[in-house]
Formats: C-alpha cells, structure tokens, sequence
C-alpha cells in the first residue's frame, strides 16, 4: 500500500465516522426538539471552569428545567457535585476517549427528566477532539479561562471557529494571571470578526446575567 492509498483510506475512515455519528446526532436533535428541549454542547480544557459555570448558570435560570451530561474519561465527580446542588445529572464516563460522540450522548437520553428544557453537555475537557463531533446541539459553548493564558485562539483555532458563543471565565483573576485581553480579542476577531464573546466569572457572578441573557435568546428563543 503506498502512502497515497494509506492516507485516501483514512481520509474514507473518517468520513465513515462522521457519517454515522451525525445520523445519530440529528436523531438526538429530533427527539429532543420533539419534546421542546434543547441540547448546548460545553466544551473547554480541564479545570476552565465548565462545572462551575453550568452550577450558576442554572441556578440562575431556575425554575427553567435543566438537566446535564457529563462527561469526563473517569469518576462520576461532577455529576455527584451537580446533583449535590440540585441539578439533575446523568454521567458518562468514556474509558480513555478524549471526546465524546452522538452514539454515547443517544444512550443516557432516556435516563434524563423528560421536563427538562435544555441539556446541557459538558464535553471532556479538551480542546482538540470535541470540535470535530456533533451531538445534536442547537448550540456550542466553549470556556475558556484567564487561568490558561491569552494564546488559546491562535493555537486552538477549530474549537473557537466551531463554537456559537465565546467565554472566557475566572475574570476575578484577570490581573493575577496577568491576562491580555486585548491579545486574546485580537486572535478572537482574526478568526472571527463577529462571534459573541462574554467575559465572566462563575465565582463572583460577573457577567453572568449576560450570559444567561445569550442562552434565553439564543437556545429558547
Ligand atoms: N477564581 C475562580 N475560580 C474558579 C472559577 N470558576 C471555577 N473556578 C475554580 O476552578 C477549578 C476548576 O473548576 P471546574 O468547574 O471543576 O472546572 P472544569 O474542569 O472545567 O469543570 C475549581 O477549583 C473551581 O472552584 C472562577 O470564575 N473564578
Ligand atoms: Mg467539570
């Protein structure tokens, strides 16, 4: 076999992957959407913030029914921590799989409140392989925080260019962590002059209301 044969079947593999995974990602989207929920994939790198976020992101959207699905390689830590606040929450845990698919998100749909309105994902913490897959979701939110640097838009392009809304959160350490903002818009509006971006921080609660803002108009509307 030579090297343009080898690199045409992989190509094909791939191909054959997505296929099958958007199949059953636009399923998720129809049964979901049948009973007026909507799912909000979260993606971000480990420790960005994602738990704490859904955490006072849904308390703030209460009595709205919400509901999350987490996702990490091992351990059922969040969803435990999740529930401990009230949230009703379904763990998945992959076994070493740095993302998760339309096919392990179809499986616990039914273990969710049939009430709730928006399910959120929250994606293994990666900013590489989540991007590539689609699990039915009427948007894509990615975290990120002032705690990994301002660089994150011109080293992780795919992850910001495939994502509906922009946070960057722990804002209460901006000035610590010595942050550039102006750096990270920059690299932002380069690959994207228009995309909405929202500077936060679950901890003290600084701009959450705009963020809860963007879900009402964006995932209920
Ligand atoms: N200072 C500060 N710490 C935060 C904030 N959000 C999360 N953290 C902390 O960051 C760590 C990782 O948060 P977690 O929500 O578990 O991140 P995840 O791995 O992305 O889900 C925890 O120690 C949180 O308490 C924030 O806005 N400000
Ligand atoms: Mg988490």
């Amino acid at each position: 076999m030579n090297e343009d044969h080898r690199i045409r079947t992989r190509v094909e593999v791939y191909e054959d992957v997505f296929r099958d995974n958007d199949a059953v990602a636009g399923k998720i989207f129809s049964v979901l959407a049948g009973r007026g929920a909507s799912l909000v994939n979260v993606l971000g790198t480990p420790g960005a913030g994602k738990t704490s976020f859904l955490e006072a992101l849904i308390r703030r959207l209460s009595p709205l029914s919400c509901a999350v699905i987490e996702a990490d390689l091992e351990s059922d830590i969040d969803a435990d921590r999740l529930r401990a606040s009230g949230i009703a929450a379904v763990q998945i845990q992959t076994h070493g799989m740095c993302h998760l698919d339309a096919p392990l998100v179809e499986k616990v749909i039914p273990e969710l409140p049939p009430e709730a309105r928006i399910v959120f994902v929250e994606n293994v913490g990666n900013l590489i392989c989540p991007s590539s897959f689609y699990l039915g979701e009427k948007k894509r939110i990615l975290i990120v925080s002032t705690t990994e640097g301002s660089d994150k838009p011109y080293k992780y392009p795919p992850a910001f260019l495939s994502s509906s809304l922009v946070i960057v959160n722990k804002i209460d350490l901006e000035v610590v962590m010595e942050f550039d903002r102006r750096y990270f818009i920059e690299g932002l509006r380069s690959l994207d002059p228009r995309i909405p971006l929202l500077f936060v921080s679950a901890k003290t609660g600084e701009g959450m209301a705009e963020a809860e803002a963007w879900i009402r108009e964006n995932v209920l509307a």
